[in-house]
């Protein structure tokens, strides 16, 4: 039967003050001749090995580079951009945020991540949610705790200086926790015109690795990610590069686990 893995081994030991009380900590690392989708290609690790690799520097970049053949193709890599979870400004613990919400509802195909670029929300139409650049310039929604009411700025910012006003001035960049809280926002806008308004809620671009640990590693490829269509929310590894890439989920490719 051919190998269907190449492995290789990378010992790093843990120097703990220089006593030797902690066994090596070591990392076992496989390339995998064959093409999978993300999914299946996160299973095969998870069954076979331990999951899909998680790369915390560009030394672990650079080995898994080395183990592959140099053709032009991709490698799947435990990161991906989770589009449905969310923060809010004044909590800062991920939401989920998904269609069924009766007070949270995205608009017309968002979240969509346009170029993979849109990472804060903006109220559309005064009642939707839509995922935009967090550069741009809208007019935006405090709340104020103390008087508990919502103040509508029509002063266009960006979504981080809207956050700077609510917080100086305010408490912050305005949540929607209940239907009653929608409502009163609802009226808040009423007969403003604004066509974007920003609200609290953001998330972290591509912050989770298929094992749950985190790392602040990135190696993106030139002009990557770029979310082609609106479909690519999962990392791979250019294999003549080492460069990474986002591609779409359901594609078939090589993985390293
Ligand atoms: C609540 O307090 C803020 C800040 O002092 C003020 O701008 C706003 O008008 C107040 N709203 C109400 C309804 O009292
Ligand atoms: C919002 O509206 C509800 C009624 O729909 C009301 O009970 C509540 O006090 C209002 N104020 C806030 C801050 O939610
Ligand atoms: C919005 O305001 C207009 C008057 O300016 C009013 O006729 C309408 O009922 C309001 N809509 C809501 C949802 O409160
Ligand atoms: C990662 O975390 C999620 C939610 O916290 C959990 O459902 C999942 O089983 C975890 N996966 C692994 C590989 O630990
Ligand atoms: C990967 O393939 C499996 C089985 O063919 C399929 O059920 C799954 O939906 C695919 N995953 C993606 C992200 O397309
Ligand atoms: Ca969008
Ligand atoms: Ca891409």
């Amino acid at each position: 039967m051919p190998r269907m893995e190449e492995t290789c081994l990378l010992l790093i030991l843990l120097l703990s003050g220089g006593l030797s009380t902690l066994p090596p900590h070591s990392r076992e690392y496989h390339f995998v001749n064959q093409k999978m989708n993300w999914t299946e290609a996160q299973s095969y690790c998870r069954e076979h090995f331990t999951d899909l690799v998680t790369i915390y520097n560009s030394n672990i970049n650079q080995l898994l580079f080395s183990m592959a053949p140099k053709i032009g193709d991709s490698a799947w890599i435990g990161l991906y951009d989770d589009v449905f979870t969310w923060k809010w400004s004044m909590e800062h613990t991920n939401i989920y945020v998904g269609s069924t919400h009766e007070f949270l509802i995205w608009a017309n195909a968002q979240p969509d991540c346009v170029k993979a670029k849109e990472y804060c929300v903006a109220l559309q139409g005064q009642t939707q949610m839509n995922d935009r650049p967090c550069g741009d310039s809208y007019p935006f929604l405090c709340y104020n705790a103390k008087n508990t009411s919502y103040i509508l700025v029509m002063e266009s910012r960006s979504w981080s200086a809207a956050q700077s006003y609510c917080r100086t001035y305010h408490t912050d960049l305005t949540s929607i926790r209940s239907k009653e809280e929608k409502s009163n926002i609802t009226l808040t806008l009423n007969g403003s015109g604004a066509q974007y308004v920003w609200i609290g809620l953001y998330r972290d671009p591509w912050a989770f690795w298929s094992d749950n640990t985190t790392s602040t590693f990135t190696n993106w490829g030139s002009s990557e990610p770029n979310n082609v269509n609106s479909v690519e929310y999962c990392g791979a590894m250019y294999l003549r590069s080492g460069g990474w890439t986002d591609g779409i989920c359901g594609s078939r490719f090589y993985f390293f686990c």
